[in-house]
């Protein structure tokens, strides 16, 4: 059967590279949520617009589920294909484009590695400022499919902010060219925003033509250690107030164990239950001396337990490691991952409340919180005990996910931040949108997808 719709494919879009190798088939049909068996019918990896088109009409005909694929980091379980999908992966499709000085933008194909895009903008001079700890395997096709947001979202915003334009083949194979690097255009709906953000629901992003910026200015990197939640908040409110922040970012003392025991070093001489991660401008020693004078001001108010500013970039390097080593550091426990976001001002309220129902609701397993503080946005890992059983675990999780949800639409947040939907969060959309937005969320992707076959089953059923 397989062999034959195969076959069908080979004849419709000519020189179609596919893969079927079992390793190929695990390798490409999963992300990193490690938690559904892959199952694709196939791995595709057109090297064209033409053939991602004709591929996509080719799916209509024989009514056969795609799944697009970037990097494949999602947290979600966006590109997950575990049930006979076709596998789209655009890593063939990774060129620069184009690059234009006055407009200031750079165009890529969707399957460029966001590392790659920003080594190409600082090559030009400028920056592409949207980073994350996985930029060496992420694409850009995979940023825009989720919006995804990470470290520098306080100072420059998440992907839809830097997106000029893109070109998107639709459900049904058209191809739309939206935005086209215009900076104003006032001529109707922005179907643009619209595919920002659709995880791969709407069509396939084939390529994004993407703003740049002047390089950032020299940053102050420091690490404090804090006895509470309440005063890291604290310390938010001084620095935000006082300084340019670049970058605030969260952990504890549970997520820099696990760092540790991955090889980094300890900047202090012991573990403190919360660390705040802060960079902020520095250009000039007017900024630097007000980065000092936060630092002490924090100091004599008691707050801080231990801090360090870094005197290297390669020491800042080192400080990040402590970050944004933790998803890999705790990797092998397939942490259930919540990914939750408030508003910033909301965020002491919401935390005092959910820190006292994860406490109770997870006795037993071991909680790594991380985040973007600056944003709003909180990391919620749970570490399934070794030797635990998934399903039982899984069951605690999902129940517990429901009170989450319970408590973030009293809070007015939302279940998903930044990792998107998924087929992990689906059953907890309902607590971020209502109804009526569902309800209009699934007619417009009738129309763009009139016959259901871009990720079936992700976001919503
Ligand atoms: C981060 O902020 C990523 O490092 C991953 O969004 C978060 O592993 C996670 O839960
Ligand atoms: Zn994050």
């Amino acid at each position: 059967m397989s062999a034959s719709v195969l076959e069908s494919l080979r004849q419709s879009v000519p020189g179609l590279l596919l893969k079927t190798a079992p390793a190929d088939l695990e390798h490409y049909g999963r992300d990193w949520t490690r938690r559904w068996s892959p199952a694709p019918l196939a791995i595709a990896l057109p090297a064209s617009v033409e053939q991602v088109q004709a591929l996509v009409r080719w799916a209509n005909g024989s009514g056969t589920a795609l799944v697009p694929s970037g990097g494949r980091t999602g947290l979600s379980g966006g590109a997950v294909a575990a049930n006979g999908e076709l596998v789209v992966s655009l890593e063939r499709m990774n060129r620069m484009l184009g690059f234009d000085a006055v407009d200031r933008t750079l165009t890529v194909e969707a399957g460029a590695v966001l590392q790659a895009v920003q080594d190409a903008a600082r090559g030009h001079g400028l920056e592409y400022p949207v980073d994350f700890g996985s930029r060496g395997s992420c694409t850009i096709g995979g940023n825009i499919a989720t919006n995804a947001g990470g470290i520098r979202v306080i100072r420059h915003g998440n992907t839809r902010d830097w997106i000029a334009g893109l070109k998107l083949v639709t459900g049904a194979g058209e191809l739309l060219e939206l935005g086209r690097g215009l900076v104003k255009d006032a001529s109707g709906y922005d179907l643009r925003q619209l595919a920002i953000g659709s995880e791969g629901t709407l069509g396939i992003v084939v390529e994004a033509t993407l703003r740049l910026t002047g390089p950032p200015p020299p940053a102050q990197t420091l690490l404090l250690a804090v006895p509470t939640f309440q005063v890291l908040m604290d310390v938010f409110a001084l620095f935000r107030s006082r300084l340019e922040l670049q970058a605030f970012e969260f952990l504890t003392g549970h997520g820099l164990r696990h760092v540790l025991a991955h090889g980094v070093s300890n900047p202090f001489d012991q573990v403190h239950p919360w660390y705040v991660l802060a960079e902020y401008d520095a250009a000039d020693e007017a900024a630097e001396a007000a980065g000092l004078a936060v630092f002490e001001e924090a100091m004599e108010r008691g707050w801080v337990l231990d801090g360090v500013l870094a005197n290297s970039r390669e020491q800042a390097a080192q400080l990040w490691r402590l970050r944004e080593g933790i998803t890999e550091a705790t990797a092998r426990w397939r942490p259930y991952k919540n990914d939750v976001s408030v508003r910033v001002a909301a965020m002491p309220a919401f935390l005092a409340e959910a820190q006292q129902l994860l406490g109770e609701a997870y006795p037993d397993f071991e909680v790594v919180w991380f985040g973007h503080i600056g944003d709003g946005n909180l990391h919620i890992n749970v570490l399934q005990p070794d030797g635990s059983d998934d399903e039982a675990f899984l069951r605690q999780c999902g129940h517990v996910t429901e009170l989450l949800a319970g408590l973030l639409r009293r809070h007015g947040g939302s279940i998903s931040a930044e990792h998107g939907v998924g087929l992990l969060k689906k059953p907890y959309l309902g607590s971020t949108r209502s109804e009526a937005e569902v309800a209009l969320m699934r007619q417009i992707r009738r129309a763009f997808d009139p016959n259901g076959i871009m990720n079936p089953g992700k976001i919503f059923d």
